[in-house]
């Protein structure tokens, strides 16, 4: 037992690369020691702040920095109610500084702390997208030739929002104004525009969506990429839970063919029991979890075996401590990892999905935000990808660090709506699940 305590948590705010992202320091009274934890949700860091400042930092301050597991279930059960987006961010900041402390106090990496490693490195998927399936053809040749061999694609629907690609941005661009308003599909884009004003920064640009030309323009896509590159690489999509559920069983079904390395948000979480469906009629792998918060949403589903890959966003599930968990349960089904890694996740964060992902015998896959020079030099020792795969840099607890006078010259830039992720609408005007 160490005397070493918690002195303080700090929430740091940059987007060096106009990403929102959500930093915790903690701080101890051992002179020198600290340790970083992401608890980025980029679409409401404030609150998660708020969590950390005015509750679990009041809570943990004087604690001992030994007892992970004691800290996360005693904050777990804090706030009473529990398992939300906020508070699990919150604790996961807290929770992985922990991990990255115990990592340095024993003068070793957090995936040797865990059991050491079952591999060198972890092979990663990146993403390729573009207005038609030759340019996400295009980019993934590039990607290729740099030694990815999982490449994720999508591919613009025209005239309409497409999840992935550039065509929500292409159309924004095309409205630069309300009086250059033009028609693009069923509906005048009026109805598109409805909440847009040009003046603002958008998270994600919203519009219109409709599952029949997006299944069509996929369709193709996939046809596309095999007639050009054959089988020897693998692609992977992302539906991101748009479509109806029996459209989902129906295009789960007809993708088969194409031998997706995997299909992920087929559904919405709220539609979790329609993968039984897809389970009894057809074998494309599918993948499912970044937008889950809770064990009761992840119980069912790796119990059943309804789902190959666990996408779990570490922090929006607490941290280290409980994905730890959620991973072994999933050895015990031979359901794998694959952890949710997009540029909305920090650097620190993509160093926490990497301890686990060379410690866990059930690897599946690791998503790969190929991160700017900005946000690289605000964070220090950020987790290197090269041939394929994200590489530990060995250094002690999660081996990465942040430049706190780097990150205040990138603060939080003024969103529209407080940079709230934008209404995608169906043609008549219904809200589509993002
Ligand atoms: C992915 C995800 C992301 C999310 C984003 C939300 O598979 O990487 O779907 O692209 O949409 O992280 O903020
Ligand atoms: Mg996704």
């Amino acid at each position: 037992m160490s005397n070493v305590k918690i002195r303080d948590i700090r929430v740091i705010f940059t987007e060096p690369d106009g990403i929102r992202l959500v930093i915790v320091k903690v701080e101890t009274t051992e002179p020198g020691l600290y340790g970083v934890g992401c608890a980025t949700f980029t679409q409401r860091p404030t609150p998660v702040k708020a969590a950390i400042e005015d509750y679990l930092k009041p809570f943990l301050l004087g604690k001992s920095v030994d007892d992970i597991e004691d800290i996360w279930q005693s904050s777990y059960v804090s706030s009473y109610w529990r398992n939300s987006g906020v508070l699990n961010n919150a604790m996961s900041g807290v929770d992985e500084a922990l991990w990255d402390i115990k990592g340095k106090m024993a003068g070793m990496p957090v995936y040797d702390l865990l059991g050491g490693k079952a591999r060198e490195a972890a092979p990663v998927y990146v993403h390729s997208s573009g207005s038609s399936p030759q340019e996400v053809g295009d980019k993934m040749e590039a990607f290729m030739e740099k030694g990815f061999h999982h490449i994720r694609v999508q591919v613009d629907t025209p005239g309409y929002s497409t999840y992935g690609s550039h065509s929500g941005k292409a159309k924004t661009a095309q409205a630069k104004s309300k009086k250059e308003q033009v028609s693009n599909g069923p509906i005048p884009i009026t109805t598109w525009l409805r909440d847009y004003d040009p003046a603002k920064l958008y998270a994600h640009p919203g519009g219109v969506f409709e599952p029949k030309p997006y299944m069509r323009s996929a369709l193709d896509l996939f046809e596309h990429i095999r007639g050009r590159f054959g089988y020897g690489v693998e692609i992977l999509h992302d539906v991101h839970e748009r479509i109806p559920p029996i459209l989902g069983v129906w295009f789960a079904k007809e993708v088969e063919k194409y031998q997706l390395f995997f299909l992920e948000d087929l559904f919405s979480p709220e539609d979790n029991e329609y993968f039984r469906l897809v389970r009894q009629q057809c074998s494309t792998p599918i993948s499912m979890g970044e937008l889950w918060n809770s064990p009761h949403e992840v119980v069912p589903m790796i119990k059943d075996r309804l789902i190959d890959f666990i996408r779990i966003h570490i922090s929006q599930m607490g941290g280290i401590t409980p994905c730890r968990k959620i991973a072994a349960m999933g050895e015990l089904f031979n359901v794998r990892t694959a952890w949710h890694g997009p540029g909305d996740t920090s650097p620190v964060g993509h160093a926490a999905n990497l301890m686990l992902d060379l410690n866990c015998t059930n690897f599946g896959i690791q998503e790969a935000a190929l991160f700017g020079d900005r946000t690289k030099e605000v964070f220090p020792g950020s987790p290197e990808v090269h041939d394929g795969c994200m590489w530990p840099n060995g250094k002690p607890g999660l081996g990465i660090d942040i430049d706190e006078k780097l990150a205040a010259k990138y603060p939080f830039r003024e969103r529209a709506f407080g940079g709230a992720w934008d209404t995608v609408r169906r043609a008549d005007g219904t809200v589509v699940k993002p």
